[in-house]
């Protein structure tokens, strides 16, 4: 009756007697594959990487496996080492200011263990969300005046209470103090600290207005899951109508603020100088002002005496209206509502319709939009193609409409502009203007096609050419006729053109980061995954002053781009990041020179399609199961035909040495040294140049050896070790005493300090990568043997020489290794 064993079903949560009947799963059976692979994986006792041996192909695939297990491992290491599972201090960074109780070292470990970060050094106070002291002098009140500094205790007791408690309850300064209460976050927070991005967005009105054409669209194709698609016929006739709010922003904050926005002047922007106005009423509008004119430029219009109300933005109170707004041209009973913006929509109706029926239409929609927004007014343009409805609309604005009975007639083209045409601005203009008088369309309209087209281009042209004769071009139409595809979440991006001022390349890394990890968020939250990933960078012209006048501008720039294509689809944001930090690079723009950053995902696809990668278990994560389990788990593996494999077929080539060796380096080190080396390494295999370079060098050092043999401006010192100078010797030697002494007592004394001697004489002739690769092979020789000696003194003497030994003396050249290190990534070709 029941298809499952008797362990099962008592293991099962579920275990209620009433619904026996029904044939239950066993708790393997439950889980999906990558679940089962992942859970077997917790299960294991060992490491699941070690025996990294095999050096056959590497792909990109495996690069990508590669370097998600490497940071799988990463993490669980970490949080094997001080976690407590607990992320009490999530977003919290924390600078330690003089003596404390606890000291600044168990802070550190319960600040990290729990999740936040820990700043050692105050280079800059805004990359610190909280200062923790015991005791602060009248001058360093002063100078921390305005940040939140707050008792030991703070930590301590919220580590204990398992979440963040209230700093203001451990403020250090006495609770009226007025310093205190001016928070940092409050004030600009600068790009370097962790809050910035959620600074930056919350005020970005180009991120809200992207946001909220994007969420658009998508509750629009949301629409078509319940029911087929009711798209227009082709070839028959459609009637179009183009809505818009008038002066969106301004009318809404005027509304808000209890403006009358057909009396006051009203604009909205930001600041009170330098900042660009987002919209002004039509009142404003009568002295000269534009949506997009600085502020200052803006005032200067004003007479004398007629005030300019300056408006904040109040985002939420936007999309309300939008709301009501779309709402109405949602009950209306349109065939499509198709959204275009935040402000704007295009109704279509599957037929022509009478001048009389689409006024009728119009009136309605104006009177009931009004009504529904508490007097905002929306203009609308009518006709029957989408170039027509929008043309019409310019016309109907302000507070009224317009509707054109077929192709529109000479007034009608004579009232247009060339830059009212969609997608036309001041170089189509200018160029048009070249070729005789074409300022408006009527004029544009005697222009014939091959003209045009050689003016501005063959694309252009014939979209131009359509347009001034009402018609639509195939690429609009698609809005029409394939609504589902064209409105369709293809990217994700993010836009940052505020507020960027790096010094050092690392802050650039760490801002990279949280750009894509706000973007894979958003990616996992829509079920997606990306391909390809596009740079733009901003980076400041040669003539632009450092700083623009427009406070933390970007000023003049010129942009760089770079796509990279990412093999397999993913929503992992280390691969990501990754990707980017190396296009970065590639771009070659200064840090202090960068003003601006977008970061796109494009080539978006499901989540769940094109799953390149089939799940397996590693061979030693299944030999390293408890014994009880595994036959259950391999009758599991073997029913749903997962493999058990070697992983380290899975291991690169280059960087196999490299990674066993860095595998063994202190936490901190090894992530420099990993990001790093991976981020160099995509940068070299993505540059083409640096192939080119790479040959040069080559042949450079193969001069050079040439002259070293010769005998002449040697710039190689032969070091010798055991009478040896030949490297490859050397390391032969150094092996088989290593083989020799594995299974005895392990290296002597005297030989041992020998070595060491050579390893030091290595560093000081800025030769470390030859230490650090023969590190490498002793670390990798002892793993080969682990298996068969792990339980010999002797290899666990070498386990503890390379320990204790060798890697604090490679550490010790930390500095030099690390300028070295580049050097390294280029000695393994
Ligand atoms: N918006 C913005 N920045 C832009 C474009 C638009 O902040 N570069 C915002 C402000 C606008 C709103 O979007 O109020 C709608 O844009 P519109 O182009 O429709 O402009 P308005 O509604 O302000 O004026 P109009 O009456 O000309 O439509
Ligand atoms: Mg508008
Ligand atoms: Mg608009």
């Amino acid at each position: 009756m029941c298809g499952c064993s008797g362990k099962a079903r008592e293991d099962s949560p579920l275990g209620n007697r009433g619904r026996e009947d029904v044939p239950k799963q066993s708790f393997l059976e439950s889980l999906s594959d990558e679940g089962l692979v992942e859970y077997i994986g917790g299960l294991s006792q060992g490491q699941p990487e070690a025996g990294r041996q095999n050096e056959e192909g590497y792909s990109r695939d495996d690069y990508f496996h590669d370097k998600q297990r490497r940071q799988e491992r990463q993490d669980q290491e970490f949080r094997d080492r001080y976690g407590n599972g607990q992320d009490v201090f999530c977003g919290v960074s924390i600078y330690v200011n003089g003596f404390t109780r606890p000291g600044r070292m168990q802070l550190h470990e319960m600040v990290v263990a729990n999740g936040g970060k820990f700043v050692h050094f105050l280079s800059s106070k805004r990359q610190v969300t909280h200062i923790v002291a015991s005791n602060l002098p009248l001058k360093k009140r002063v100078e921390l005046a305005g940040y939140r500094i707050c008792r030991p205790e703070w930590v301590v007791d919220s580590v204990k209470a398992g979440r963040l408690l209230r700093w203001q309850e451990y403020g250090l300064l006495s609770t009226g103090d007025e310093m205190q209460s001016r928070l940092p976050l409050d004030e600009i927070v600068s790009c370097k600290h962790p809050d910035f991005l959620k600074q930056f967005f919350s005020k970005s009105r180009l991120h809200h207005l992207s946001n909220w054409k994007a969420d658009l669209r998508a509750e629009f194709c949301g629409r078509f899951l319940d029911r087929p698609l009711e798209v227009p016929v082709k070839g028959e006739e459609i009637s179009v109508l183009h809505v818009d709010f008038d002066c969106f922003f301004a009318s809404v904050a005027a509304l808000v603020n209890g403006y009358d926005v057909c009396r006051d002047a009203v604009v909205v922007c930001h600041g009170t100088k330098n900042s660009d106005i987002a919209s002004c009423n039509y009142v404003a509008r009568q002295y000269g002002i534009r949506n997009g004119m600085w502020v200052g430029a803006a005032q200067r219009q004003m007479p004398a005496g007629v005030e300019l109300i300056r408006l904040g933005y109040d985002f939420e109170a936007f999309e309300n209206m939008s709301k009501r707004f779309y709402e109405v041209l949602h009950e209306w009973g349109f065939q499509l509502v198709l959204p275009v913006s935040i402000d704007e929509a295009v109704c279509i109706v599957g037929r022509g319709m009478s001048e009389y029926e689409s006024g009728e239409i119009c009136e309605g929609i104006r009177r009931k939009v009004g009504e529904m927004t508490n007097g905002c007014s929306v203009s609308i343009g009518c006709g029957e193609s989408l170039v027509l409805a929008r043309l019409a609309l310019k016309i109907a604005k302000p507070d009224g409409y317009k509707i054109i009975v077929g192709c529109g007639d000479e007034k009608f083209w004579s009232m247009l502009k060339v830059d009212d045409l969609p997608g036309v601005g001041k170089s189509i203009v200018l160029k048009l203007n070249e070729i005789g008088d074409n300022r408006s369309l009527l004029q544009v309209r005697q222009l014939p096609l091959e003209l045009l087209q050689r003016c501005v281009g063959e694309k252009m042209g014939t979209k131009m050419y359509l347009a001034v004769r009402g018609k639509d071009d195939e690429e609009s139409l698609k809005m029409v006729y394939e609504p589902r595809e064209f409105f369709q979440r293809k990217s994700l991006s993010v836009d940052i053109n505020w507020g960027i001022r790096f010094d050092k390349i690392q802050e650039i890394d760490q801002f990279i980061d949280r750009c894509t990890e706000y973007l894979t968020e958003k990616l996992k939250e829509i079920g997606k995954k990306t391909s390809q990933v596009t740079l733009k960078v901003m980076k400041r012209s040669e003539d632009e002053s450092i700083e623009p006048p427009k406070y933390l501008g970007m000023g003049r720039c010129d942009p760089l781009s770079r796509s990279a294509r990412l093999g397999v689809p993913t929503d992992e944001g280390g691969i990501i990041s990754t990707e980017i930090k190396s296009s970065f690079r590639t771009l070659g723009c200064p840090p202090r020179e960068l003003r601006g950053i977008a970061i796109q995902f494009n080539k978006l696809g499901d989540s769940n399609s094109k799953q390149s990668k089939l799940p397996f278990v590693d061979v030693k994560v299944y030999q390293n199961l408890p014994n009880d389990v595994k036959g259950e788990i391999g009758d599991e593996l073997k029913k749903r035909r997962i493999s058990i494999k070697n992983s380290s077929a899975r291991a690169s080539r280059i960087n196999s040495y490299q990674a066993q060796f860095i595998q063994e380096l202190p936490t901190q080190i090894r992530h420099e040294v990993q990001n790093e080396i991976l981020i160099n390494d995509k940068v070299r295999r993505t540059k083409f140049d640096e192939m080119k370079e790479q040959i040069a060098k080559r042949d450079f050092e193969k001069t050079n050896e040439k002259s070293h043999f010769l005998g002449s401006n040697s710039i190689l010192i032969p070091i010798k070790f055991q009478n040896q100078t030949n490297f490859k010797k050397i390391v032969g030697l150094v092996l088989n005493w290593v083989d020799g002494t594995l299974r005895s007592d392990g290296p002597h004394e005297r030989d041992l300090r020998l070595f060491e001697k050579y390893l030091q004489r290595l560093s000081d002739a800025n030769r470390l990568p030859l230490a650090l690769r023969i590190s490498k092979l002793i670390s990798t020789r002892l793993e080969l043997r682990a298996e068969s000696f792990s339980h010999c003194n002797g290899f666990q003497e070498w386990e503890r020489v390379l320990l204790q030994l060798i890697l604090p003396k490679l550490n010790k050249n930390k500095h030099t290794f690390q300028t070295v290190r580049k050097l390294d990534i280029d000695f393994d070709t």
